[in-house]
């Protein structure tokens, strides 16, 4: 029989995506509890052994009392042990999510590990040795205690800790909360168990990042998944699986057009069109568009706000330039004619501050007229 168990991390529960507006906002919160609910039944469906959360359960140590029972609710599905690492958003300070937690009526399946106490949740044929944050910003490595730590011979020994292993993230990280890179051969650990980085990543055969179960911002890295976790004996390899458990996915458009069209964001939109409502988008447009073709991206943009759970565009940078078949096609006679002659001039010839209020006049009357015209 081999110990198999789930690792997960970086929940943060509660987290409140203000920057997205009205009930897509709040269905981003909720659905970070759904991945819960999916974890449990994965690791009920799996017959798994133990989940462990290395670290971020929730968003803050702030959050409501009614989102610690929320999250207490979604974790039923599993009876096993569930073993919770506090991390830095949710550190365990003298009063924090875990002391209210605790005071809570907390079924005896879940753990609280906030002590450098070792966890025996397989019988005793596995060990987890939890490394708590217990600040925000902890100075020295907390998982230097896994080295001399004693478990029973024969005993799976697992760490869990929550931080950056210094040089070995793709990103820049924080330069906080480190972690030896060679703890798991030091500790003798059959595995380490890591949290912080909200992407997927094998640091080592023996050493993992979980990511993020449900994704929670735009970031090139592999979220919404979790471990599935699987040692034979002692000493053994671990087998490794990751299982998708995202409800959202994000995507980060970034588009230069070069011919004035608005045909490349068209297209890259339509790629979306699987599953539109499940999908949070943001796009940041940049080059030159001619006012038809802005009319239409318009249009393309205020149908897609609806068919996807949310998208946010940028189209600061991306700059009117009126062709004369724009301007031609508006209906326009006497002062307004001349207006946009002056307009159009400036446009093209004045200081740069002149010819970008120039290029929003005529935009705004472009737009004004084709609306007009619309609605006849
Ligand atoms: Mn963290």
């Amino acid at each position: 029989m081999s110990f198999r168990f789930l690792h997960t991390a970086d929940w943060q529960i509660g987290k409140p995506f203000a920057q997205v507006e009205g009930d897509a906002g709040a269905e981003l919160r909720a659905e970070r509890l759904n991945a819960v609910e999916r974890l449990a039944a994965l690791a009920r469906d799996r017959l798994l052994d133990a989940v462990l959360v290395a670290g971020d359960v929730f968003d803050s140590n702030e959050v409501e009392d009614r989102t610690i029972n929320r999250t207490i609710e979604q974790m039923k599905g599993f009876a096993g042990p569930w073993v919770l690492l506090p991390g830095n958003h949710d550190a365990a300070l003298s009063h924090s999510v875990w002391t209210r937690a605790r005071a809570m009526q907390m079924p005896a399946n879940i753990i609280i590990a906030d002590r450098p106490e070792a966890v025996a949740v397989w019988g005793d044929r596995a060990v987890v040795l939890p490394a708590p944050l217990r600040r925000r910003r902890e100075i020295d490595d907390q998982t230097e205690w896994f080295d001399a730590a004693q478990t029973a011979p024969g005993a799976i020994r697992v760490g869990l800790a929550h931080g950056t292993l210094p040089g070995r993230l793709p990103e820049a990280a924080e330069a906080q909360n480190h972690i030896a890179a060679d703890r798991a051969e030091r500790a003798r650990l059959d595995y380490l168990a890591l949290g912080d980085w909200h992407g997927q990543l094998r640091i080592a055969d023996r050493t993992w990042y979980a990511g993020t179960p449900e994704t929670d911002r735009h970031r090139d890295n592999l979220s919404g998944a979790a471990l599935l976790v699987e040692i034979d004996a002692p000493g053994a390899e671990p087998k490794v699986e990751s299982i998708a458990t995202g409800g959202f996915s994000w995507h980060r458009l970034q588009l230069e057009l070069t011919d004035g069209r608005a045909d490349r964001v068209i297209e890259a939109l339509a790629n979306l069109a699987e599953a539109a409502h499940r999908r949070v988008v943001t796009l940041r447009l940049s080059g030159a568009i001619s006012l038809s073709e802005r009319f239409r991206l318009e249009q393309e943009l205020s149908a897609w706000r609806a068919r996807l759970h949310s998208l946010e565009a940028d189209l600061g940078a991306l700059l009117e330039q009126p062709t004369l078949e724009d301007l031609d096609e508006l209906d326009m006679s006497g002062f307004v004619r001349l207006a946009v002659e002056r307009l159009k001039a400036e446009a093209q010839s004045g200081s740069t501050e002149q010819a970008a209020l120039a290029r929003t006049a005529l935009r705004m009357i472009y737009l004004d007229h084709r609306q007009a015209g619309e609605g006849r």
